[in-house]
């Protein structure tokens, strides 16, 4: 299928590569629309998702190089230790990417999470300079952040920025993917670098390549609470209100995600279905919430990793809906406000995602947390597309070989 093989070559973490001949299978079967019964990188093209890598008839290289920088630049950070309370006391402070991070709720934890003192905020956003001044007009003192650049509409720099990230020596304690497109108005569907649809490229495909590179970054934190968080959203869940409000999430069998969300031998769209952006950004919502409890199911016992999302209320001033007609901005803070009151400051919303990057209460993995009218956090309940298991599955579209036995 065309994402497994167009993907695989592209979604392929910089761990690894690939033999020559083999690459050219990858470009071959890239435009072949069926591939039956071969196995890629530990996807079963037949099912599109076997989990099980011991089917994997492509041989990958590992690449032993690149593991050492991050073992080198895990080893530059000082070691904590937690038996004691006077240890307690001088606990490091703690190292946090941001993707996003520019804007909205991923500026206002940023923010939230920087003056506290106790983290270090690594900005990860396209455009370098919107990001600096943002942290500068936020008022976030320059020693508690770093501005790098990542674009996850493009895999090429989300391999880069994890390298640059590695070569900056810092532990990576929790990772947030926050970043999001969302473009409602669209009328044909435009495509990141490697030719994936634009909002499930970037809002998922882009994060779950971060994500599963930077796992590798996050087994090595020696940090007491170390997470992994993906920013999910009430509008993908069809067991709410929000979630009603056409056009509706739908995942389907997802064929238009395996067959490489190209527009040309397969549908812009996870269903398979005409293009809309509304529903493609809702789309990728769901694609996010299954990431993260698939890789519950997955990492979480092995890494000893908190995975969570969270729907962080209707924050209806930022950028997001920058796409959107100049009415629907006008009226869309009010509505949320008066009518539906489901309405969050940018600053609460900041509040309430950097409380799942450091309250140590907040350890349970598996979870996709939610506030009350008094902003007290409870576990909230998916919509049954949102926690099938099959569909979950199928959002991980690499099996990547656990390297950590060098
Ligand atoms: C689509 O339109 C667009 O086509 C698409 O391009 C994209 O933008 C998409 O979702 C985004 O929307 C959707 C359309 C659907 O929305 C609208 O046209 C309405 C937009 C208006 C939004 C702003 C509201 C402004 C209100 C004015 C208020 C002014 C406030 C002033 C306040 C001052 C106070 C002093 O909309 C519709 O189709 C409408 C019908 C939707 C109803 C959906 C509800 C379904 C409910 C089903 C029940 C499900 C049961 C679930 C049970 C769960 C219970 C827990
Ligand atoms: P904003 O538009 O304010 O923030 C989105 C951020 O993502 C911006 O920093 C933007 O960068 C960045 N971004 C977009 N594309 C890319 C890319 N290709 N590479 C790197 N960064 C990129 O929106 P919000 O703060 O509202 O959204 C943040 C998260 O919250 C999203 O995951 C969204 O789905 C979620 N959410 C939002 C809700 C809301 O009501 N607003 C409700 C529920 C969930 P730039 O500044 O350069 O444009
Ligand atoms: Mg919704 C009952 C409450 C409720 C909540 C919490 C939201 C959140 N919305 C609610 C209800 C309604 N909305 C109703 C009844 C309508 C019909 C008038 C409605 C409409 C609506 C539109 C057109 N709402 C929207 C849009 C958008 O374009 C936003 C969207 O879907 O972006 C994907 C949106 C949102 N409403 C929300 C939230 C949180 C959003 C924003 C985005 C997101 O999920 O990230």
């Amino acid at each position: 299928m065309a994402l497994q093989s167009a993907a695989a070559a592209t979604l392929l973490p910089s761990a690894f590569s690939i033999p020559k001949e083999e690459m050219w299978y990858l470009l071959q079967s890239k435009s072949s629309a069926y591939l039956k019964n071969s196995t890629l990188l530990g996807i079963s093209l037949s099912d599109h998702v076997k989990a099980d890598s011991s089917s994997c008839s492509l041989r990958i290289k590992r690449d032993c190089n690149q593991r050492n920088l991050a073992i080198q630049a895990v080893a530059t950070t000082p070691a904590i230790n937690v038996s004691t309370p006077e240890a307690k006391k001088t606990l490091r402070k703690g190292s946090v990417v941001i993707t996003g991070a520019s804007s909205g709720l991923g500026l206002a934890t940023a923010k939230a999470l920087a003056e506290t003192g106790k983290w270090h905020v690594i900005m990860a956003c396209r455009d370098f300079l919107k990001a600096e001044r943002a942290a500068k007009s936020a008022g976030i003192a320059k020693d508690n952040y770093t501005v790098m650049h990542l674009d996850l509409a493009s895999l090429d720099s989300v391999r880069q920025f994890v390298d640059n990230f590695r070569r900056s020596g810092r532990p990576l304690d929790v990772l947030v993917c926050n970043a999001a497109v969302y473009l409602p108005t669209a009328k044909e569907p435009t495509f990141t670098a490697d030719g994936f649809e634009l909002s499930v490229g970037t809002n998922h495909l882009g994060h779950f390549l971060l994500s599963r590179l930077m796992m590798e970054d996050l087994k090595q934190s020696d940090y007491p609470s170390k997470r992994l968080i993906i920013v999910g959203s009430i509008t993908g869940n069809t067991n709410t209100l929000a979630g009603n409000v056409p056009p509706k999430a739908y995942l389907g069998d997802m064929r238009g995600l395996v067959g490489g969300l190209n527009g040309l031998n397969s549908s812009a769209m996870v269903d398979g279905g005409e293009f809309d952006g509304a529903k493609a950004y809702k789309d990728s919502k769901v694609c996010n919430m299954l990431t993260m409890q698939e890789f519950h199911r997955r990492y979480h016992e092995e890494t000893g990793i908190t995975f969570a999302s969270l729907y962080p209320g209707c924050i209806a001033t930022t950028g997001l809906f920058r796409e959107h007609i100049p009415l629907f901005r006008i009226l869309f803070p009010p509505f949320q406000k008066y009518i539906t009151k489901g309405f969050v400051s940018e600053e609460e919303s900041g509040k309430r995602l950097a409380q799942v990057v450091s309250d140590p209460t907040l350890t349970k993995s598996g979870v996709y947390w939610s506030w009350n009218k008094d902003s007290a956090n409870f576990e909230n309940q998916l919509s049954q597309e949102a926690s099938d298991v099959e569909k979950a599955r199928k959002t991980n579209l690499v099996e990547v070989e656990d390297f950590t036995e060098y």
